[in-house]
């Protein structure tokens, strides 16, 4: 039974996350996901998310493809969740390429081509105007 872990914040949930969601479940049976806590979108993206970690826990555990969900705490960590959650694949977007490849000692390392022409700075923009 394959294992995929995948990361992400899911803040203002999209069509482009669910569509790399279920692209990643597909190549296993069990697909587990690390939700950026609002601290580590905080020093990576400069601002809070719109939705609360707590939230975007909630909205991404509620969705069919998804198995199992826990925080991401810090980006230096990704080898010890690979290795606590079991994982045989880590699946990302490509706008990640290259960055995780120094995992394909312990699990498959897949990216997968971004949603074109969606993401959540430009529906925050397209709303606030
Ligand atoms: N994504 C996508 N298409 C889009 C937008 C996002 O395929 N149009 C993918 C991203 O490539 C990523 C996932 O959806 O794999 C989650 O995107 P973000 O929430 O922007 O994730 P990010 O803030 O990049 O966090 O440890 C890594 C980080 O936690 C990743």
């Amino acid at each position: 039974m394959a294992t995929v872990l995948t990361f992400g914040t899911f803040d203002v949930l999209h069509i482009g996350h669910l569509r790399i969601l279920e692209r990643a479940a597909a190549l296993g049976e069990r697909l587990v996901v690390g939700v950026s806590s609002d601290a580590l979108n905080i020093s990576k993206k400069g601002r809070a998310p719109v939705f609360s970690q707590a939230e975007r826990l909630q909205l991404v555990a509620a969705l069919r493809c998804v198995d199992e969900v826990f925080l991401e705490e810090s980006l230096e960590l990704k080898r010890h969740y690979l290795s606590a959650h079991g994982a045989d694949v880590l699946a990302m977007g490509d706008d990640w390429k290259g960055r995780f490849d120094e995992f394909s000692d312990i699990c498959r390392v897949v990216y997968f081509e971004r949603t074109p022409a969606v993401s959540t700075t430009a529906i925050i923009e397209k709303i606030r105007l």
